[in-house]
């Protein structure tokens, strides 16, 4: 640290892409990807369905109005949402004991036991916000859709996870190629309550700031390959931690089939592999545990170019910048 100078706001000595320095200013990171919309891709299965596309309009202004401080809006999900709901909820219930990570189960479990995981209505983001401050310190902002890999990135530096609200059509309940609040709250909230875990996700989202678009090309893909499709060692045999596996059942079967790859992983190599975000991955990373897979991630950022180093204040929920040239 003593070769390192804290530097003013304005003053930073190099050009760097602009990034939020204060947990308010993601209310500027909400651009949206336009793949997979409803009103723009014909092979959505919502695509025919004018009543589903303008439930996800209404679901979707509830994010672009919310600012940094508001509680979460409550949604009254419809009986043909909580219908979706519940076949998901209910095949990951019989799957996740065989084939999830210990830490997916462990938390599955408080979330059972504090009656935000039953089968008969959807959590609220709100309430599991809530839940995950207790545990880690993560909270949660409403999102309107997949979100640009820089934005959705930087809010996991103030370990803020920015979520989806609206339901996947009930035509396709067991796989969706764009995320959706069943795929947040199934796959991705378990393990942002597992303090391990919820460092790793932080510490990939400051490597983004301030990174080259080629950089966060990388990042976001090893946060495609971890965090969203990862398998891992336990007692020698695999399991799955990635969120994308345990939302959707039709992909967790093929993951620890043998209709697919397995490597082990290793940052500097799971960055460029190319990926795939239509249908099921043809090959899968296999970290050894949370903490081997953070060792070597913290290794391979270390060799990244970023001329200076991003710290974490979660007293003033501040990024403070450290100058290391
Ligand atoms: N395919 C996942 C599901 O059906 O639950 C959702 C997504 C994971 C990653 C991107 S979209
Ligand atoms: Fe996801």
């Amino acid at each position: 640290f003593s070769s390192m100078n804290l530097m003013a706001e304005n003053n930073i000595s190099v050009k760097a892409p602009w990034f939020p320095k204060h947990a308010s200013e993601l209310d500027n990171c909400n651009h949206l990807m336009t793949k997979y919309e409803p009103d723009l891709d014909m092979n959505h299965p919502g695509f025919a369905d004018k009543v589903y596309r303008q439930r996800r309009k209404e679901i979707a202004e509830i994010a672009f109005a919310f600012k940094y401080g508001d509680p979460i809006p409550h949604i009254n999900y419809t009986e043909v949402e909580v219908k979706t709901w519940r076949s998901v909820f209910r095949t990951v219930q019989d799957l996740a004991p065989k084939h999830a990570c210990a830490e997916y189960r462990a938390a599955f479990q408080m979330l059972q036991d504090e009656k935000i995981f039953v089968d008969h209505r959807l959590p609220q983001l709100q309430e599991m916000s809530d839940f995950l401050r207790k545990n880690t310190g993560f909270t949660l902002r409403p999102a309107a859709g997949l979100l640009t890999a820089r934005d959705f990135l930087a809010s996991l530096a103030f370990r803020i996870f920015q979520s989806t609200q609206y339901v996947r059509h009930v035509n396709s309940p067991f796989h969706t190629p764009e995320p959706d609040t069943i795929h947040e709250l199934l796959g991705h909230m378990p393990l942002l309550a597992d303090p391990s875990f919820a460092q790793f996700s932080q510490e990939i989202g400051l490597a983004s700031l301030g990174a080259s678009d080629e950089e966060i090309e990388k990042l976001s893909t090893v946060y495609w390959f971890t965090v969203e499709f990862g398998l891992c060692k336990e007692h020698g045999q695999v399991k799955a931690y990635g969120a994308g596996l345990l939302s959707a059942y039709g992909e967790l079967l093929h993951a620890i089939s043998d209709k697919c790859e397995h490597r082990p992983f290793e940052p500097a190599v799971t960055a460029v592999q190319p990926y795939q975000d239509q249908e099921y991955q043809p090959i899968y990373y296999v970290a050894e545990s949370f903490e081997d897979a953070k060792d070597k991630f913290r290794r391979w950022v270390s060799t990244m170019s970023r001329p200076f180093e991003v710290r974490f204040n979660p007293h003033t929920e501040r990024v403070e910048i450290l100058d290391s040239v």
